[in-house]
């Protein structure tokens, strides 16, 4: 159970217990939605070697009560004398605590600090290090919404003539992953004609332009995420582009055909930028990036990552050649690494799809 390795790594690091929070009904905290299942308003806190426990409004008792966690009710204005109350009731010493460095905010450290005299040691990086590797059921999430991620495209493939502008396509993919029971990824890119050599445009209600259009989208399953993109053609692609589009799509089966268990990510990120050659320069960012209850999370694929790849490890593989004010092309899947295994959890076909 993960819970038990960050059980493990505050002991090492002589932690009482992790803090985390979310105070913010827009967003979600992934340390809680990672431990807990929990996506909502409030706090988790994970001792060291004692029963996880939250704190959350009373509204939202049914739905942590489900997750089997001890839950307290939040007194809004108590906040961190009830947080003593539940640690002293537990049997948590209240000496240091561990907390997401890159998320809880410079208040609630000096309240913490204040009210509860805690030290504070950053976890992020070990957060991090244990989401990296998947469990059984984080796999199935990811898988499904690989899936879904296909049915999508292939009912935008299916469906085209219906689209007159970048936005309609962006709906579709809003509509029919709220149908399928998921959240967006992230919000999707539509980039048609010039718009394509922009890696994370935002569509608008530009019309669809002739030229590349860079499909770049995913939805949350379960709150999991799957990130895959696809470049069609709208109009009659010349012979170079044509050309260019199987370069680019040769050299991202080159990458996936490198992935192996113990390889450095950034070997098979520089692999890439040596094999796209003359256009390495049109190579804007870095290959790829690890998926789960975040869309961008360990590993990462580029020059400078120090990540190496290991079972259990879920990421993207997306070179792209971009043309500023011209044209762009991005070719992206989501990659599985198993023991001995490497799969492809997106399957949408490769091949240049052209529309007219
Ligand atoms: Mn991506």
């Amino acid at each position: 159970m993960k819970i038990k390795e960050l059980q493990d790594c505050l002991k090492k690091k002589g932690i009482d217990f992790a803090f985390f929070y979310n105070f913010d009904a827009d967003s979600v905290e992934p340390s809680i939605v990672y431990f807990s299942g929990y996506s909502g308003y409030g706090i988790l806190i994970v001792p060291a070697s004692k029963k996880p426990f939250m704190i959350v409004p009373k509204m939202e008792l049914g739905r942590v009560k489900k997750k089997g966690f001890d839950v307290y009710v939040w007194d809004k204005k108590k906040l961190t004398e009830q947080l003593k109350q539940a640690l002293r009731k537990k049997g948590v010493k209240i000496r240091t605590a561990g907390i997401d460095e890159t998320r809880c905010s410079v208040a609630m450290a000096k309240k913490l600090k204040m009210k509860l005299n805690l030290k504070f040691k950053g976890v992020s990086k070990d957060v991090a290090r244990i989401r990296a590797i998947k469990t059984k059921e984080e796999i199935a999430n990811i898988r499904k919404a690989c899936q879904i991620t296909d049915q999508i495209f292939s009912g935008i493939i299916k469906n085209f003539k219906t689209f007159r502008t970048e936005s309609d396509i962006a709906a579709y993919i809003d509509y029919f992953a709220k149908k399928e029971g998921c959240d967006l990824a992230f919000k999707p890119i539509v980039a048609s004609g010039g718009n394509s050599p922009t890696p994370h445009y935002e569509p608008g209600k530009a019309k669809l332009n002739k030229g590349f259009c860079v499909l770049d989208f995913g939805v949350k399953y379960n709150h999991y995420c799957s990130d895959m993109t696809r470049t069609i053609y709208i109009g009659k692609p010349s012979k170079k582009e044509v050309e260019i589009y199987n370069f680019l799509l040769g050299v991202q089966q080159k990458a996936i055909n490198a992935v192996d268990v113990n390889k450095k990510c950034s070997d098979i990120h520089n692999l890439v930028n040596k094999s796209l050659g003359k256009f390495s320069k049109n190579f804007l960012h870095g290959l790829g990036h690890g998926i789960g209850v975040e869309i961008h999370e360990l590993p990462f694929l580029d020059s400078k990552s120090k990540d190496i790849i290991k079972p259990g490890m879920v990421f993207t593989i997306e070179p792209g050649i971009y043309f500023a004010k011209r044209f762009g092309i991005r070719i992206e899947d989501d990659i599985l690494v198993s023991n001995g295994n490497v799969e492809v959890l997106t399957k949408s076909a490769k091949k240049l799809i052209i529309k007219c």
